[in-house]
């Protein structure tokens, strides 16, 4: 059995057959179009089967060739390992996920300092194939396993004040990349409440069926498919309920170039290049190859946009990219 299924007190037999995600589906697709997303996870625990017995597949996976677990594992951005492609992989051992608390603070009933048991325990493990498009025009499809993030944040009851969430990730000195510049840290990221409460938004904690590995983001990171892959913050220590939009270490690092939003727009171009099309790295494609591979048209909101256009029907997106 992987780790993460033990941490989450899951047995192997528990593995659900299609009809309950079936109807998780219709709840979901109901919750949404009301408006309820707020009330999804308590309807779907009340079930009976979310609270303990992951689900196979979620059907808010996409059918795409997958990409291969090498590629995804040794072709990463995560820069407390260093920049180049290959650093996170190969300093992830230096990255130190025992023992892992997290900070919960800020607007909310219930803060306080949670072992990772305490934070993942209660949370059903399902699989989503999502695509995570970066901001450097590449993408893979990658089969995350995890839980809805809202499940784990209404657990904390945050209150009328708490409009956005702030997310941190370790700051260990003895990381690689920290003893540089590359970014002001912690690496720091930021979801507006109702984005971070969006069925789509994923807490991952682990991939293709096996623990997160350090490369990734163990021992647990964000995955939101309809933003560019800097929104998606790799091993998070600290939640924060905030009143203000919080600061994010991109838009920080270039305000131009990275705004709060993120959501992936074909039609808003980074100001040094287009985001109209994306490098797939699907099958075994990594490293040069990479470069080399065909190029497939960016879709709004990532293809999300049937799911995500009603967070944002107020909002001119090319202001608020
Ligand atoms: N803490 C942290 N999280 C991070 C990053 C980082 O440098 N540090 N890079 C981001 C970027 S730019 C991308 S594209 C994705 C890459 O995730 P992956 O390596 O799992 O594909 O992680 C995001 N999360
Ligand atoms: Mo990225």
């Amino acid at each position: 059995m992987s780790d993460w299924m033990k941490i989450a007190g899951i047995r192997s037999s528990e593995i659900t057959d299609e009809a309950v995600f079936k109807k998780r589906r219709q709840l979901i697709q109901a919750s949404v179009a009301a408006g309820l997303t707020g009330m999804i996870a308590s309807d779907a625990i009340a079930d009976g089967h979310a609270l303990k017995k992951p689900i196979a597949k979620s059907p808010f996976s996409t059918d795409e060739e997958l990409t291969s677990e090498k590629t995804a594992t040794t072709y990463n951005n995560f820069y407390e390992l260093g920049t180049d492609k290959s650093d996170p992989s190969r300093h992830a051992q230096r990255l130190k996920t025992e023992p892992w608390s997290v900070v919960i603070d800020g607007e909310c009933d219930n803060p306080g300092t949670f072992t990772l048991e305490d934070i993942l325990k209660p949370h059903a493990i399902e699989e989503r194939i999502y695509r995570l498009r970066c901001v450097e025009a590449w993408s893979m499809v990658i089969p995350w396993n995890g839980f809805a993030l809202g499940d784990l944040l209404t657990r904390f009851k945050p209150n009328s004040k708490a409009k956005y969430v702030a997310f941190e990730t370790l700051q260990d000195n003895d990381l690689p990349g920290m003893q540089t510049r590359a970014l002001d840290w912690p690496y720091r990221e930021g979801l507006r409440i109702d984005e971070a409460m969006h069925p789509l938004t994923m807490m991952a904690i682990g991939m293709y069926g096996n623990t997160i590995p350090n490369q990734n983001g163990a021992p647990m990171r964000l995955v939101v498919p309809w933003k560019y892959g800097y929104k998606s913050i790799k091993s998070i220590v600290r939640i924060s309920f905030v009143e203000k939009q919080p600061p994010t270490s991109w838009n920080m690092a270039a305000p131009h170039e990275y705004g709060f939003y993120s959501n992936v727009n074909p039609e808003v171009s980074h100001p040094r290049w287009s985001q109209a099309k994306e490098r797939r790295l699907s099958g075994e494609t990594s490293g040069l190859a990479a470069l080399f591979s065909s190029k497939v048209e960016t879709n709004f909101m990532n293809g999300y946009d049937e799911e995500v256009a009603s967070l944002y029907s107020e909002m001119d997106l090319k202001k608020f990219f």
